[in-house]
């Protein structure tokens, strides 16, 4: 078993938890998952549409989303977020371009009353890409300070690399405990 997918096991113990990660194509969402997860075996169940994906590992379920498209399928959207523990919004540091559309997303999840008790974890990801904005410049971007009602926390991380993955999900663990 890969050192992080037995760190994972550690951190979430026992008792099962649905987290939702979201986050615009291409953001990282899949690396992530299959980085920590590492070589075992995991369940991909490729749901409603394609820009959904739910994957088991052990006791925990992720809903995958690619947020940002697709507005016909929102008004269904919201039922996925029914018992979520945490929100894990993933943001490609180095496309500053479409910063704007995350956070229209991320204000958008933040209003849907599933996910009022819903800590939140963004990963500030591709920090290994030269032109990255630092996880600083993405919290002030996407307007951080102004989440009050809910625990909210920003990592910095690099999915290719592995560095700063299980940090985040140890945030998220904590919050759950
Ligand atoms: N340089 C770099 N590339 C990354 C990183 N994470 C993901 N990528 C790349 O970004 C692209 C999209 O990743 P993917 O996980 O499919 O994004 P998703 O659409 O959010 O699931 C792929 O080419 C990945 O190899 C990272 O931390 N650094
Ligand atoms: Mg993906």
């Amino acid at each position: 078993m890969g050192i992080i997918a037995s760190k994972l096991r550690t951190l979430f113990g026992a008792g099962n938890h649905k987290l939702v990660i979201i986050g615009l194509d291409n953001a990282g969402k899949t690396t992530i998952l299959y980085k920590l997860m590492m070589d075992e075996v995991v369940e991909t169940t490729p749901t409603i549409g394609s820009n959904v994906e739910e994957v088991r590992f052990r006791n925990l379920k992720f809903l995958v989303w690619d947020v940002g498209g697709q507005d016909a399928l929102r008004t269904t959207w919201s039922t996925y977020y029914c018992d979520t523990k945490a929100v894990i919004l993933v943001i490609d540091s180095s496309d500053q371009g479409r910063l704007h559309i995350a956070k229209r997303e991320l204000h958008r999840m933040l209003q849907d009353e599933n996910t009022h008790d819903a800590p939140v974890l963004i990963y500030a990801n591709k920090q290994d890409m030269p032109q990255s904005l630092t996880a600083t410049q993405i919290s002030n971007l996407l307007g951080l300070v102004e989440i009050k009602d809910r625990p909210w926390h920003i990592q910095a991380c690099s999915a290719i690399k592995g560095d700063g993955l299980i940090e985040g999900m140890a945030w998220v663990a904590d919050q759950i405990r």
